[in-house]
């Protein structure tokens, strides 16, 4: 096998969702930083069909899109597997890692909407990140693209205050799959990693951490995605958090 190369953004969770995979099979892979925005660019000029991340370079071929990269990671190296055998259990995954393809776009909305009120915690999110540039100045001189991301993202108020007025209901969704055991067994499947770093992004925001810790998926996304970075200070008017609250 040769070297495999994968295309990140920092604290992007479908790039730790493919880290993760790629660590739970064992391949030894490179990892390159991108800054948002810029990375689009950057993946096209290196042959990707797309322009988001995770991108992944490996034995030649180039796959994009975390639940590809779930598939081709089984199909490469069947060992250990990342979907069930089992022809039933199997769609119950792959239905569960679908939804958690969509719902990355409320953390990503949430992310993008408060970074743009905010840029200081932008530096936290890039811990341990290369950029090519210091994170910190990567964070003062970020603004444009912070407003490029929140508009690409359309992270308005509208989008982002139904988004949080329906989290709850997706919390309780996420841990239905666990009572059923779709997820959340002793070997980690796809729709776990697809699902554990969506909860701990949404865990870096001060005003949702105490909704979800305690919750089985809390524990759940901390178990299988113990290092995320960043940490968003609370930012939400509480009027768009009231669902939430029991
Ligand atoms: N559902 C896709 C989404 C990938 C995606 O949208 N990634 C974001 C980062 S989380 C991205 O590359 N955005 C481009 C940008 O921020 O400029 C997947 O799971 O791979």
């Amino acid at each position: 096998m040769g070297e495999a190369k994968l295309y990140v953004i920092p604290a992007s969770h479908p790039s730790r969702s493919a880290m993760l995979m790629l660590e739970r099979k064992g391949i030894p892979y490179k990892r390159v930083d991108l800054l948002p925005v810029i990375s689009k660019g950057y993946l096209r000029a290196r042959g990707f069909p797309g322009v988001t991340v995770p991108a992944l370079k490996l034995n030649g071929d180039r796959i994009q899109g975390s639940t590809r990269i779930s598939r081709e990671l089984d199909r490469i190296q069947p060992d250990p597997p990342l979907f069930p055998a089992d022809p039933e259990k199997r769609a119950k995954v792959e239905e569960a890692e679908a939804w958690g393809d969509e719902f990355q776009q409320k953390p990503r909305r949430f992310s993008w909407w408060a970074l743009k009120r905010d840029r200081a915690p932008l530096a936290s999110y890039s811990e341990g990140a290369r950029l090519g540039i210091p994170v910190g100045l990567a964070a003062k001189t970020g603004g444009p693209i912070v407003a490029l991301a929140a508009r690409f993202n359309a992270a308005t108020d509208e989008n982002v205050s139904a988004d949080l007025a329906s989290l709850r209901a997706d919390l309780d969704r996420i841990d239905a799959w666990i009572a059923d055991g779709v997820i959340g067994g002793p070997e980690p499947n796809a729709a776990d990693y697809q699902l554990a770093p969506s909860l701990r992004l949404l865990m870096t925001f001060d005003d949702l951490r105490p909704f979800i810790e305690a919750r089985p998926c809390g524990e759940l996304a901390k178990r299988i995605d113990p290092d995320f970075p960043g940490r968003m200070p609370p930012v939400f008017p509480a009027e768009w958090m009231t669902s939430l609250r029991p």
